[in-house]
């Protein structure tokens, strides 16, 4: 596990608010109090910073090639100090992440975070950043007059120095400048209910924020990302042409999600019946995109605003569902490890009610467990297909990477059909508790 001993952010909105916070200042203690207080009251969040600080140990240092391009990069947007190292962040399945070290005239310490966009994945970064600037300047506003003060621990794209809020390198990478949370850590597992609980609760008042926020002020980034049907009539496609002869090796899970095709239009149907409500919504809440005070379990924000869009609040809590209730790795290869953990599925349940349940309706309480189903199933749609298609969309580190991945989704599928009707029934008293 990798943790960071001063958890004092160094960011731009401390500063704005006169309370900057070097390294071994004197009142560092009782500001990391105070951004405990405030984390307590107000689980809040950040823009697509993606696994800034991980507890997997997926951190490279820096060859002298990337230095050279993090330290070109990094004069190219306005953070001050000199630039004296870092470290590529190389989790993540899309973008690519670099922490940058930059010591300060005082001697202190200051980190950055600068990530290229995937323009194989979002065809229009600059969108996706403008989408980013307006999420964070509403939710900054938001806590402001709420709190006063963002606490240290909110994030801020730093401009570059032409003013924009990015820069576009010699090789047509687009990058962006985030400051980096002290302190924190993400899980790519959940270690205990406690942090399954909080992170439900911090996607839940993620929700609330954006609930305000203009949808038609954000572009899809990614159009259809979550249209499971789509995604099902993809694989189809995709099946039929099998450009690489991969599809006979993956007839079983082919089959086994071709078994589920009246899965796939549910939540859809809803949509159209007017049932549940399309609303601005996360879209990837990957238990890792929460980052969590390493000293208290608590959640501190929600990372990775690329896919902030319209969308439904079941997309995010089933997805939190497929990362966060089984003990294996998502790309385990022991399939006997992968399992559906009711206490985890429970705690999911209270932590997202408690901070959603008074803007969701029952139709959307009634889906959570199946929404957990549904996004499990169609990330397993995705890398199989992203399989046969020869593994041009996420990132891969071995042969046969997304296959391993898919088998996990699909075999977390077969647990929670297993698990549903108590699952269900969880949600249940878990409702009428609360609402009568
Ligand atoms: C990707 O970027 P990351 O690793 O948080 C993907 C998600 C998938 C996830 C599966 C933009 O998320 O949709 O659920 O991998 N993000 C995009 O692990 O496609
Ligand atoms: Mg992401």
């Amino acid at each position: 596990m990798i943790t960071y001993d001063h958890p004092v952010a160094t960011t731009a909105p401390l500063e704005a608010h006169g309370m900057a916070c070097a390294k071994h200042s004197r009142g560092e203690l009782e500001i990391w109090h105070i951004c405990i207080a405030l984390r307590a009251m107000f689980p809040y969040i950040s823009p697509g910073i993606h696994d800034m600080t991980t507890a997997s140990d997926t951190h490279s240092p820096l060859d002298s090639g990337v230095r050279q391009l993090v330290a070109a990069i990094g004069n190219r947007f306005a953070v001050q100090g000199e630039f004296i190292g870092g470290e590529k962040i190389d989790s993540g399945h899309i973008n690519a992440t670099y922490r940058a070290i930059y010591r300060q005239p005082d001697g202190s310490d200051r980190r950055y975070i600068f990530q290229a966009i995937n323009r194989n994945v979002f065809k229009d970064p600059y969108t996706v950043i403008t989408n980013v600037e307006r999420v964070t300047r509403h939710i900054n506003a938001r806590v402001l007059r709420l709190k006063k003060d963002l606490g240290g621990q909110t994030l801020s794209l730093f401009p570059a120095r032409t003013g924009a809020s990015w820069v576009e390198d010699e090789h047509g990478a687009v990058w962006r400048c985030y400051n980096h949370i002290e302190g924190c850590v993400t899980y790519d597992i959940v270690a205990n209910t406690r942090q399954a609980y909080q992170a439900a609760h911090a996607f839940g008042s993620f929700q609330d924020l954006v609930s305000d926020l203009d949808a038609n002020s954000i572009t899809a980034t990614i159009p259809d990302f979550h249209h499971t049907r789509k995604r099902f009539a993809r694989l189809m496609e995709v099946a039929a042409a099998d450009p690489l002869g991969r599809l006979a090796a993956v007839r079983a899970e082919f089959d086994f999600i071709r078994r589920r095709e009246m899965l796939t239009g549910l939540l859809l149907d809803l949509i159209q019946a007017g049932e549940i409500p399309v609303r601005v919504t996360h879209n990837d809440t990957k238990i890792n995109n929460v980052m969590i005070d390493a000293a208290t379990d608590e959640a501190v924000c929600v990372i990775d605003l690329d896919t902030v869009m319209p969308g439904l609040v079941l997309y995010d809590f089933g997805d939190l569902v497929r990362s966060a209730t089984s003990p294996a790795a998502e790309d385990a290869t022991d399939l006997s490890k992968v399992t559906m953990q009711m206490p985890m599925f429970e705690a999911l349940v209270e932590g997202y009610l408690d901070a959603a349940g008074a803007f969701i309706n029952d139709r959307e309480i009634e889906h959570l467990a199946h929404a957990g189903k549904l996004m499990t199933l169609e990330v397993g749609i995705r890398f199989l297909t992203d399989h046969l298609e020869g593994d041009v969309y996420f990132k891969t580190h071995r042969p046969g990477h997304n296959l391993d991945r898919c088998r996990t989704q699909l075999k977390l599928v077969e647990c929670i059909e297993a698990l549903e009707p108590s699952m269900n029934a969880y949600v249940h008293q878990v409702r009428r508790s609360k609402r009568g």
